[in-house]
């Protein structure tokens, strides 16, 4: 049994707050009780409870994280973004947690990544989590765009030009795709998400949702023909 979200945005979710049993007040989009769920290429945006605003994560459960961007998320007085019980196994990489109440909760155990060469870091926007990945940035503003329909069937938060998330990624494969299901070339075979989103020649992957292609950004302009 097990749960799998990937390339969706998941917005707006919000516990029962005022229901008098307490199972309800924990995580505002997804409450893990105890079974497998993995999430990739994915946005969760304003998800509020009163414990874990956008996830929490019980005893016993398994999750896994991969290019995921969560932002807004609401809680009091949990932490927002991510919260769990001890001794839950949770890895995340590749993945921004930004302008949450709180990105992390104390008893939340990241597991150290092992799945190959590079570690798959995160980037926190405050000091709350400890990601146990070498390189994770902390207390780093994201630089992300409004959410807004930036191609694919659902809506992202782009990474500004400069953002400390694009190319920073270590690791040498990251997934398929962005949320919008944009990729960046085949690699070995393989197809891959990753592309060069600073146009300094060297692909590596971004960190969140959203990966920068070569033509983001770029301006068409109609051609006047001028007799
Ligand atoms: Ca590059
Ligand atoms: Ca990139």
């Amino acid at each position: 049994m097990g749960l799998e979200v990937t390339n969706s945005l998941l917005i707006n979710n919000r516990t029962l707050d005022r229901s008098p049993n307490p199972a309800n007040h924990k995580g505002g989009t997804v409450l893990n009780a105890s079974g497998y769920f993995w999430l990739t290429s994915s946005t969760i945006s304003q998800s509020s409870s009163k414990i874990g605003g956008a996830l929490f994560l019980g005893a016993g459960s398994k999750t896994h994280i991969n290019g995921v961007t969560i932002v807004g998320s609401k809680s009091f007085p949990g932490a927002a973004a991510i919260d769990a019980v001890d001794y839950q196994y949770v890895q995340i990489s590749n993945s921004i947690l930004a302008d949450n109440r709180m990105n992390c909760g104390p008893t939340v155990d990241f597991y150290e990544y092992t799945g190959g060469p590079g570690q798959g870091i995160n980037l926190s926007d405050d000091e709350s989590c400890d990601f146990k990945t070498e390189g994770s940035l902390y207390g780093v503003d994201p630089m992300l765009g409004p959410l807004a329909n930036n191609g694919g069937p659902t809506r992202t938060y782009a990474l500004l030009p400069g953002s400390p998330a694009i190319d920073v990624s270590p690791q040498k494969y990251c997934g398929w795709t962005d949320q919008r299901g944009f990729y960046g070339g085949v690699v070995e075979g393989v197809r891959s998400r990753a592309a060069d989103g600073n146009g300094d020649g060297i692909v590596l992957c971004d960190l969140g949702a959203y990966e920068v292609m070569p033509s983001d950004g770029m301006l068409y302009l109609p051609i006047t023909i001028r007799p």
